[in-house]
């Protein structure tokens, strides 16, 4: 007789959404279980959290997490996650969606979030393409990657999204990859806990469309992740992504400065008086 074994935090998933869409070997499910874990210990109020994101393989996360949420439209997530922030303060919007959606269609909203200073958590799934769609190249695909629309190579050069939001404005800013789980949960914590616009850089492998078009097996993409990258105390412009070159993981940024529901509430207490 098979016994129903209850998951361990099935309190923190929609266990009717499951299982999930991802393939097998993708990096999202342990991004997913790295956030997931982090509401577990903190001990966050879910009632409180709300999480919001755009479209894509990544989007896909808010469907699947017990808290309120919203799967927006694409590159949207970061106006809908500032509108839930002022609307209540309250609140804590976590935006988990794609290097596509976040640095693509909505790079706009995401340096503006970052330049006000929206108290909120995003945490953008980096696996260099659009997986989604079927693994085009995109504005963070490394440079002489294959992609269906760049069979010869990648031509351009990628966004360094670390310090791209440092210059925007960002008062936290990490990148670990899914197999730095453990680091990676404790970056989303301390996130989860801060109180201005924080941006977590999850490198994760696309195993499908990514991994198989330039010939690595899902295992040799989570070995790369092992061995190709270090832990490194430098200034956000140094961690550039390049084939090649060791990935530099870390927390780069931690500053507190007034939120923009901060300065917009001291604001309506001068105007009252
Ligand atoms: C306005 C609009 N343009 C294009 C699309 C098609 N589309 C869906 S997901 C996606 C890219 C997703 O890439 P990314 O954000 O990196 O997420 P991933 O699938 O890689 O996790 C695109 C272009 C769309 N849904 N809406
Ligand atoms: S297409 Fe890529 S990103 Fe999307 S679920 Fe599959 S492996 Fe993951
Ligand atoms: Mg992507």
């Amino acid at each position: 007789m098979t016994e129903n074994i209850e998951h361990g935090l099935s309190e923190y998933l929609r266990m009717d959404r499951l299982p999930h869409i991802w393939c097998e070997g993708c990096g999202l499910g342990i991004l997913l279980h790295a956030y997931v874990e982090a509401l577990r210990e903190t001990g966050m109020n879910l009632d409180k959290v709300v999480t919001v994101s755009g479209i894509g393989c990544a989007g896909r996360a808010s469907g699947y997490v017990n808290t309120d949420a919203f799967h927006t439209t694409h590159g949207r997530a970061l106006p809908f996650a500032t509108g839930v922030n002022l609307a209540n303060p309250e609140l804590k919007p976590v935006v988990i969606s794609g290097d596509g959606d976040l640095f693509a269609i909505g790079g706009n909203h995401l340096i503006h979030a970052a330049r006000r200073n929206i108290n909120m958590l995003v945490i953008c799934s980096n696996n260099f393409n659009y997986g989604m769609t079927g693994a085009q190249y995109g504005p963070t695909t490394p440079k002489n990657m294959r992609t269906p629309t760049s069979p010869f190579g990648n031509m351009e050069n990628p966004f360094n999204l670390v310090s791209l939001v440092s210059a925007a404005g960002a008062t936290m800013v990490s990148r670990w990859t899914v197999y730095h789980a453990f680091q990676l949960k404790n970056a989303i914590k301390k996130g989860l806990l801060k109180k201005g616009f924080s941006f977590i850089e999850v490198i994760s492998p696309c195993t499908t469309g990514y991994g198989r078009l330039n010939k690595m097996t899902p295992i040799q993409m989570m070995n790369q992740l092992k061995n190709n990258s270090r832990i490194a105390k430098v200034h956000p412009t140094e961690a550039v992504i390049e084939p090649e070159r060791e990935i530099l993981l870390g927390n780069f940024v931690d500053e507190r400065r007034p939120t923009y529901d901060e300065v917009l509430a001291e604001l309506e207490r001068n105007i009252d008086e």
